[in-house]
């Protein structure tokens, strides 16, 4: 695979964060993808992310599949361990990993032809395992890789570039991610990145099966008139349920607003979720609630954006499976081989 690496040199008086790093140091190596491609922004929306979050790059692990949103992880977090599986199976490998080192931050990274299409099990049964993750969707409707035929996400009736319309019905990962049990889901768009950092940092500080479907044009093949991922058709039609701000731990909260105008929920991590509403009334720690608006949403046209569903109570694969608190690796050998006399009390349990 061809690449170009990013010169190491920076200014000396670029801003660093709480632990002494610029965004600089959460860059990749420059991105080969089409100017104005959608999932670069989401790249800076990551880099972005992580440094206001202070995050150290080496505790993060990115995973990935196959496509162009797939080739991403390259292009952000150059100091974070990686892993590009093959087309489709990101879920399994970030799964596996997951349960041999649970100390990680978990970052899956795909696209709605790799997640919808050929990965659809594989999403399916890691969202429903309540795998402890951040899984973004950078979708743009087609498979932007092999020239922009229609994927998974493609919405029924719209036209592709060569003016042929999409006859099949499509498939909503936010509202299967709510029906399969994730508990943090959002939608972003990646022409608003003032909206999709506290999204990614909401994700990131959640532990549970975090989930981003994040509307993200192919200038290449999918943004065109006709088309319902096209940089003006979402813009012309976001509908945005809130706005939110992420408080890491210690952080003091005071509060800046009126009553009943927004919700804190806090994370297990100690940071606090403040929604401001902008939608009279939704509350995004109903289910049901999310379910309902988002299809009565989309039957109108619109794409809902935000926060739009969060589990103040969320547990993890780990906590279901009462796995060790320490990584697998660090395990010594006598916790691994408890010795005969144990394995013996174990064996007469189960007579
Ligand atoms: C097993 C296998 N089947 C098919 C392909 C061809 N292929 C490569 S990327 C891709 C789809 C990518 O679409 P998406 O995940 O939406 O990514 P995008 O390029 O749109 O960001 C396909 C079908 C492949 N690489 N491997
Ligand atoms: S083909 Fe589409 S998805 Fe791929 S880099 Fe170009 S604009 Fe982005
Ligand atoms: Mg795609």
């Amino acid at each position: 695979m061809t690449y170009i690496a990013k010169p190491k040199l920076h200014h000396p008086t670029l801003a660093c964060n709480a632990i002494g790093f610029t965004r600089r140091d959460y860059e990749g190596k420059i991105s080969t993808l089409c100017a104005g491609c959608g999932h670069d922004s989401i790249s800076a929306a990551i880099i972005q992310a992580c440094w206001e979050l202070d995050i150290r790059p080496h505790r993060v692990a990115k995973l990935s599949g196959i496509g162009c949103s797939s080739k991403t992880p390259d292009y952000f977090l150059g100091q974070s361990h990686g892993f590009n599986t093959v087309h489709g199976r990101m879920p399994s490998v970030l799964t596996g990993a997951g349960l041999a080192n649970r100390d990680l931050i978990y970052l899956g990274v795909s696209g709605d032809g790799d997640s919808a299409s050929i990965g659809i099990g594989q999403f399916v049964h890691a969202i429903r395992r309540a795998v402890n993750m951040t899984y973004i969707v950078e979708n743009n409707g087609v498979y932007g890789l092999t020239k922009g035929q229609f994927s998974a996400t493609a919405d029924q009736g719209s036209v592709s570039k060569r003016g042929m319309a999409n006859s099949d019905s499509a498939l909503d990962m936010v509202t299967m991610a709510l029906q399969l049990g994730a508990t943090y889901v959002a939608r972003g768009f990646s022409g608003d990145k003032k909206q999709l950092v506290p999204l990614i940092k909401g994700a990131l500080s959640h532990r549970g099966p975090a989930f981003l479907d994040i509307v993200s044009p192919c200038v290449a093949f999918n943004n065109h008139d006709g088309s319902t991922k096209s940089y003006d058709y979402v813009r012309e039609h976001n509908d945005a349920v809130n706005r939110l701000d992420v408080m890491p731990p210690r952080t003091e909260i005071v509060a800046d607003y009126a009553a009943g105008e927004s919700i804190d929920v806090p994370q297990h991590d100690g940071s606090v979720l403040r929604l401001h509403k902008v939608e009279g009334g939704y509350d995004p720690r109903d289910r049901i609630a999310a379910m309902n608006l988002i299809q009565q949403r989309h039957a109108r046209g619109e794409i809902v954006t935000g926060l739009l569903y969060v589990d103040p109570d969320a547990v993890d694969l780990h906590a279901h499976l009462g796995t060790v608190e320490v990584p697998l690796n660090s395990l010594e050998a006598d916790t691994l081989s408890p010795g005969a006399e144990a394995l013996a009390g174990i064996n007469a349990a189960l007579r």
